[in-house]
Parts: structure tokens; sequence; C-alpha cells
């Protein structure tokens, strides 16, 4: 068997090694521009170049070694359609974005970026704590992570809601879906956290009109996708104090420019995309079991559905 791998960062020793520990027998080839391959039976790729799509389309099944699927849905009709895309399901970040989000959570429940600031300017002064049962956490996405994350929530004693594309019941969870739960989910939602896949329908959706549904002094944690959210939105109800504050690992241009105005504002936190990073080992590993059932002609997870695009 030949696995073809592309790596943007050119880092592909460690992928092979690891290749080789979870299918011995495969042949892993290095794509390269410029060049033809060998025949292939599958694509591990990430955000790959249009000049690899051609070689995509000789494949059994191409790989996402990333759990968002807009990096190779971008290219729309020029990605083969014959071909299955399967994406990361968890593979050990659903863990490390339950981290991230709580901790953004804790930090605004308990003021701690109040602390800070008052720290920095030499002040001691108590604030009155917040009401928890005010402090309302909704997560766009109930997805591998959003599931996550809410489970991580859970014994904090938050109220918690949640929404989706399609009706679920989560126990503990106030659920909400579709275009006609979104607004009563907004206006309940006091922490607003954006789990989405990027798609036509979830494009902007943290935008002046939806934000401005959210109680006053909301706060939002964007883990996501940059696009999800209109950025010069953002800055606006910042500034009026609509939204108290953000904490944002995506942006819609990244690496977030220089002279971004996000930079400048005190209330947003900006982490570089980190904040659930693909584990090589795990990545691997996940894979290769797809792949050995894809040879016994069994079922697997994670197929993108290139309609709903995700
Ligand atoms: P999943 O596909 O497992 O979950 C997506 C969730 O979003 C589902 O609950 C789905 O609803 C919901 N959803 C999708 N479209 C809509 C819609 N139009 N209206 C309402 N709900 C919708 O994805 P993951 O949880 O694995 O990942 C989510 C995203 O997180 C990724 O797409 C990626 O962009 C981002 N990500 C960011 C990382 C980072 O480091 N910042 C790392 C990894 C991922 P339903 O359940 O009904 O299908
Ligand atoms: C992903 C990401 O989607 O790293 O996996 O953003």
């Amino acid at each position: 068997m030949r696995i073809l791998l592309h790596r943007a960062d050119g880092a592909t020793e460690p992928w092979i090694k690891d290749f080789g520990k979870y299918l011995p027998d495969a042949e892993v080839v290095v794509w390269r521009a410029g060049t033809t391959p060998p025949p292939c039976d599958y694509a591990v790729v990430w955000s790959p170049p249009e000049g690899m799509l051609a070689d995509l389309g000789e494949v059994k099944a191409t790989f996402l070694t990333g759990a968002g699927v807009d990096g190779l849905l971008r290219f729309g009709d020029k990605l083969p359609r014959h071909v299955p895309v399967i994406r990361l399901e968890d593979a050990g970040m659903a863990i490390q974005m339950a981290e991230y989000v709580t901790h953004a959570v804790l930090r605004y429940y308990r003021r701690f970026d109040e602390y800070e600031a008052q720290a920095r300017a030499g002040q001691w002064a108590p604030l009155p704590q917040h009401n928890k049962e005010d402090f309302s956490i909704g997560l766009l996405g109930m997805g591998a992570l959003g599931g996550r994350v809410l489970e991580a929530l859970a014994p904090f004693g938050f109220p918690l809601r949640g929404w989706s594309r399609s009706a679920k019941e989560v126990a503990g969870v106030q659920c909400f879906h579709g275009a006609d739960g979104l607004d009563t989910f907004l206006r309940g939602t006091r922490v607003l956290v954006c789990l989405l896949p990027l798609t036509a329908d979830t494009n902007n959706i943290v935008d002046r009109s939806n934000m401005a549904k959210l109680p006053q002094g909301a706060y939002l944690v964007n883990v996501a996708r940059g696009a999800h959210v209109a950025e010069p939105d953002l800055l606006t109800l910042i500034k009026s104090g609509h939204i108290a504050a953000a904490t944002l690992d995506v942006f819609r241009n990244e690496p977030l420019p220089s002279q971004h105005p996000f930079w400048q504002e005190p209330r947003i936190s900006i982490t570089p995309h980190i904040s659930a990073m693909t584990l090589r080992r795990e990545s691997v590993q996940q894979i290769a079991e797809k792949i050995l059932k894809i040879e016994a002609g069994e079922m697997v997870d994670g197929i993108v559905d290139r309609i709903r695009g995700y």
C-alpha cells in the first residue's frame, strides 16, 4: 500500500516514522510540486496546494490531519468528487479544546481578566462575584469538540446551552437547533463559544445582529474559524460595552497582521490558533485504523458531507 503525504511545514520524517509504526507494510511517498508521484492508495494532507488536486483524484480516500475541512473544501468543484474526504475526529483535540474553553470561561467568571488589569495598575480592589445562574455558557456547535467542552464545563454548575444543525438531547444542556432556534439560544447566552465548522451557512454568523441578541456584558470565545466572526462588528460592540471581552484563537488572516486593531484592544485576548493542536501520533493512529477498516471493506466515521460542508 502507498500513502501520499503532504506537509506544508515540510516536516515529513516524523509522520513517515509514525505511519511505519501503525502501518508497517505501507510506503509513504512525500508529494513534491512539479513531480508525478507513483500511484497511491490514500492521501494524507492538511491544506494542500492546488497543484496537488489532480493527484487526489487517484486515491481511494483523502485523509485530513485536522478537524476542520474548509482548507480542502475551498477548492470546490476542482476537488475530485468521487474520492471521500475523511477528517480527524477528536484524535486528542477535544481535551485540548475543553482545557482552553474552561480556562477562558473561568477567567471571565472569576474576573481574572479584570484582576490582571488591576494588578498591572497596582490596584487592590475586590470585585463582586458574578452570579452563576446568570453566567450561562452557550456552545455554537455540539460536535466532537463542542460535546467534550460541554462535558468539561458540567461540574462547575453553569447553566449550559448548545446549538446545532440537528435536534439533540444532552443531559444537563438546554439544546437548540436550526435557524429557528438561534435567536432564543443567543438571548439566554452570557458566554458565547464558537465551535462550528466554517460553511456557507456559518460564515460571519457572529455578526453585529447576532451579538446584539446576547445580553449586555456578554463574552465571546472563538476557537473555530476567524471567518465566523465579523471582526469590525466585534470591535464596535466591545467599545460600546455590549461585549465585555473576547478570547480569540482564530482570525480571518493568520498570522494576525501586526497592524490589526485587535492587538490594541485590551479586552481581546489573542492566541495563535493553538486551542487544539493536531497530535501526530494520535492522528496517524486514527488514520491507520480507518485505512485498515476500508481495506477490510468496513464503514468508517468522519467522512465529510460535501453538501453540508462539514
Ligand atoms: P463536528 O463536525 O464534530 O461538529 C460540528 C457541530 O456544528 C455539530 O454539532 C453540527 O451540528 C454543528 N453545525 C454545523 N453546521 C451548523 C449549522 N449550519 N447550524 C447549526 N449547527 C451547525 O466538528 P468538530 O467538533 O470536530 O470541530 C468543529 C470545528 O472546530 C472545526 O470545523 C474547526 O473549524 C474547529 N477547530 C479549531 C481548532 C483550533 O485549534 N482552533 C482545532 C480543531 C478544530 P450537527 O451535530 O447537527 O451536525
Ligand atoms: C483543525 C485546526 O481544524 O487545527 O484541526 O484548526
